[in-house]
C-alpha cells in the first residue's frame, strides 16, 4: 500500500508539472474573461464559452459544460466570479463521472499497469498516424510492466519506415525485453504472428505490436491492421485483446478528427494521448474522455521512460484546477 502511495505522488507530480502549459493558458484566459465582473452571467458565460472552445475542450463538451452552469446560474442568480474556479471544477468532474468508462469501477485501482489474469499473453496491438507517439508508448509501457515483474515481447510491426524497426529495438535494449522483427518492408502480419507465438511458447505475459502510422493510402493501412488482427488470431483466437489508438494532444482537433476516423475504420478499444506536456492543448483530455464511448488509458507527459501514466479522470480534474 504504502509503495503504491509513494508512487501516485510521484505521478501527481508529474501530472501537474505535465500540465502546467495548459492550465496556465487556460487560467489566463479564465481570468481575462472575467475581469472587472463581479457574476456570473450571460456575458461571462460567453466569454467562457470561448475559453473553453480555445482550450480544445471540444464544441460538444462545452456545450454540456456551458448548459450545466448555466443551470446553477438560474438558481443563483448572484454567483460571483470569484466562484467560477470551483463551479467549473465541480462541473467538469461530474461530467466526467457521468460517463462511467472508468476501466476498473468495480474496484481500488491501486496499480493501474494490471494485466488480465485470464489472458497470457495479454496482446496489445497499438495503432495511430505517423509521429504521435506510438513506438514511445511502447517503450514507455514496456518499461512499466517489465518493472512489475512481467515478462514482455514486443513486436517490430511497423515494417514501412526505415527507422522504425530500429527505433523499437532500441527500447527493447533499454528495457530489457526482447523485440520481434523481421526489418523492413516486410510483412507486418507475419512480424505480428512470431511475436505473438514467441511470447505464447515462453508463457510471457504481454505482447505489444507496433504498426506503421503511414502507408500510401489510408485504405491500406487499414487493411493492414484487419490483417495483422487476422493473422495473429490464428495464435490467439480472441487477440488483440486492446486496440489502442495513440493521439497526439498537441495537435488539439486534430486528435479528435483522427480518433473519430480510427474508431470508423477499426475496433479501437483504449486510447492513449500523448505530449501533454509542453502544449496547451491539454483540454483535448477532458473532451475525449466525455465524447468517446472508447476510455482514455493512457496518458503521456514528457519523453522519459517514466512520463507514461494511466489516466484517472479526478486525479486530471485534481491536477488541472489545483492552483
Ligand atoms: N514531449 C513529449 N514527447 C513525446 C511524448 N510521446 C512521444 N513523444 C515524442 O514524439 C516523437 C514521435 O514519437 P514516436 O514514438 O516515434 O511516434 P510514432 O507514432 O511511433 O511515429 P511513426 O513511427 O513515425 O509512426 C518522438 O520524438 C517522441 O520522443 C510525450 O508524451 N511527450
Ligand atoms: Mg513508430
Amino acid at each position: 500500500m504504502a509503495l503504491f502511495g509513494l508512487f501516485s505522488k510521484e505521478k501527481k507530480e508529474t501530472l501537474d508539472k505535465g500540465l502546467e502549459k495548459t492550465k496556465d493558458s487556460f487560467f489566463s484566459k479564465l481570468g481575462r474573461a472575467v475581469v472587472g465582473k463581479s457574476t456570473v452571467d450571460e456575458e461571462v458565460l460567453d466569454e467562457l464559452e470561448s475559453v473553453l472552445i480555445s482550450s480544445d475542450v471540444g464544441v460538444e463538451t462545452t456545450v454540456k459544460i456551458i448548459r450545466r452552469i448555466e443551470e446553477r446560474v438560474a438558481r443563483d442568480k448572484y454567483m460571483g466570479t470569484s466562484e467560477l474556479d470551483r463551479i467549473l471544477r465541480e462541473e467538469i468532474a461530474s461530467l466526467l463521472s457521468d460517463n462511467t468508462t472508468s476501466r476498473t469501477p468495480d474496484r481500488e485501482v491501486l496499480d493501474d499497469f494490471e494485466l488480465p489474469a485470464n489472458k497470457k499473453p495479454y496482446v496489445i496491438m497499438v495503432v495511430g498516424v505517423n509521429g504521435v507517439g506510438k513506438t514511445t508508448t511502447i517503450g514507455k509501457l514496456a518499461a512499466q510492466f517489465h518493472k512489475r515483474g512481467k515478462q514482455v515481447v514486443l513486436g517490430a510491426g511497423d515494417t514501412f519506415r526505415a527507422a522504425a524497426v530500429d527505433q523499437l529495438k532500441l527500447w527493447g535494449d533499454r528495457v530489457g525485453v526482447p523485440v520481434i522483427s523481421h526489418g523492413m518492408n516486410t510483412d507486418p502480419s507475419a512480424v505480428a504472428y512470431d511475436a505473438v507465438k514467441k511470447a505464447t511458447d515462453m508463457n510471457a505475459d504481454v505482447v505489444i505490436i507496433d504498426t506503421a502510422g503511414r502507408l500510401h493510402t489510408k485504405v491500406n493501412l487499414m487493411n493492414e491492421l484487419t490483417k495483422i488482427k487476422r493473422v495473429m488470431q490464428k495464435v490467439t483466437p480472441d487477440a488483440p485483446h486492446e486496440v489502442l489508438l495513440v493521439l497526439d494532444g498537441s495537435t488539439g482537433q486534430n486528435a479528435f478528427i483522427q480518433a473519430t476516423e480510427f474508431t470508423k475504420a477499426t475496433e479501437v478499444t483504449a486510447l492513449a494521448i500523448t505530449k501533454l506536456d509542453g502544449t496547451a492543448k491539454g483540454g483535448v483530455v477532458i473532451g475525449i474522455s466525455d465524447q468517446f464511448k472508447i476510455p482514455v488509458k493512457y496518458i503521456g507527459v514528457g519523453e522519459k521512460i517514466d512520463d507514461l501514466q494511466t489516466f484517472n479522470k479526478m486525479e486530471f480534474v485534481d491536477s488541472f484546477f489545483k492552483k
